[in-house]
């Protein structure tokens, strides 16, 4: 089964915008035990937990699932556990999330008129029925519950980054990651996707680029959080695909300081399921993009 390019499939945009609709609905899809709250804001709330689990304790950089050789894998597993409920949602086993291309819109004189933010697609959510309903509260740290639109700032801060940045970074960059295995990694593909090397700062700088709740630990409050995601999981199985022979890393031999990161640990999950690294690199018995020409071609 097939993930779309957004832009270029009417049908699976439609269906990712009528699910995630569906899914933020407490009455269809109810959060257990949290009254008003819905399945759509379990991703938020596990999405900001898992940035609140430094790995190891005592130190600001690597969490369950940034900053470290899990960023990809967790990520990748967030977005299949979406896409299962989406598929109930909206009633259909072959749907796949559509990904965001951000380096066409990187193209445009003006990316803010990408077709992607009009109101049939993704501008609905500002200012519409969409709430925001989990939020960080600045003084403890925690979510609290809301009721407020959604933000966005498009534009304002931080940039696309260019297809050529990425196709670059994907041929030259043969190892997945390398010590010491967080934001400061001088090396490896996971960390220039990541955004934390590189004069694109890839995956971040589109949270920037986007500005307001995408910038938040509850960055999945933004429906666009699921079609960005989707793109760097693409551009990670492109990199897949032109170094086969590159492995995960780090392998079991890590110290318990890189718990979460290893290849057979358990990714940080609010779910009663067990999926490791190693479960999420053969991508393809889950789905298949419509292409990585774009990023590996001639
Ligand atoms: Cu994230």
């Amino acid at each position: 089964m097939i993930r779309h390019n957004f832009l270029s499939n009417a049908t699976a945009a439609r269906q990712f915008i009528e699910g995630v609709n569906r899914l933020k609905d407490p009455e269809q899809f109810p959060w257990p035990g949290q009254p008003n709250l819905s399945l759509y804001d379990v991703f938020v709330f596990w999405h900001h937990q898992s940035m609140m689990l430094m790995t190891p304790p005592g130190q600001t950089d690597r969490n369950a699932a940034h900053s470290g050789p899990a960023f990809l894998p967790w990520h990748r597993y967030f977005l299949i556990a979406l896409e299962r409920f989406l598929q109930q949602a909206v009633d259909d086993a072959d749907f796949r999330i559509p990904y965001w291309d951000w380096n066409a819109d990187a193209q445009l004189t003006n990316p803010n008129t990408s077709s992607i933010w009009a109101n049939e697609n993704l501008g609905q959510f500002v200012g519409g029925n969409w709430r925001v309903r989990l939020a960080m509260n600045p003084v403890t740290g925690n979510l609290q519950v809301v009721n407020q639109q959604l933000q966005r700032n498009l534009g304002a801060s931080g940039r696309l980054p260019t297809r050529t940045q990425v196709r670059t970074f994907i041929r030259n960059q043969v190892a997945y990651d390398q010590m010491p295995f967080n934001s400061s990694s001088a090396s490896g593909t996971r960390n220039y996707l990541e955004g934390w090397i590189g004069a694109a700062s890839t995956h971040n700088s589109v949270h920037v680029w986007v500005g307001g709740d995408m910038q938040l630990s509850s960055s999945p409050n933004d429906p666009v959080f699921f079609l960005h995601h989707c793109n760097v999981d693409r551009i990670w199985a492109a990199w897949q695909e032109r170094h086969p022979a590159s492995s995960y890393v780090p392998d079991m031999d890590a110290p318990d300081s890189l718990q979460f990161h290893r290849i057979d640990d358990a990714l940080y999950n609010v779910f009663d399921e067990t999926v490791t690294p190693r479960q999420m690199l053969d991508y393809k018995t889950h789905y298949e993009y419509d292409t990585l020409d774009d990023l590996i071609g001639l």
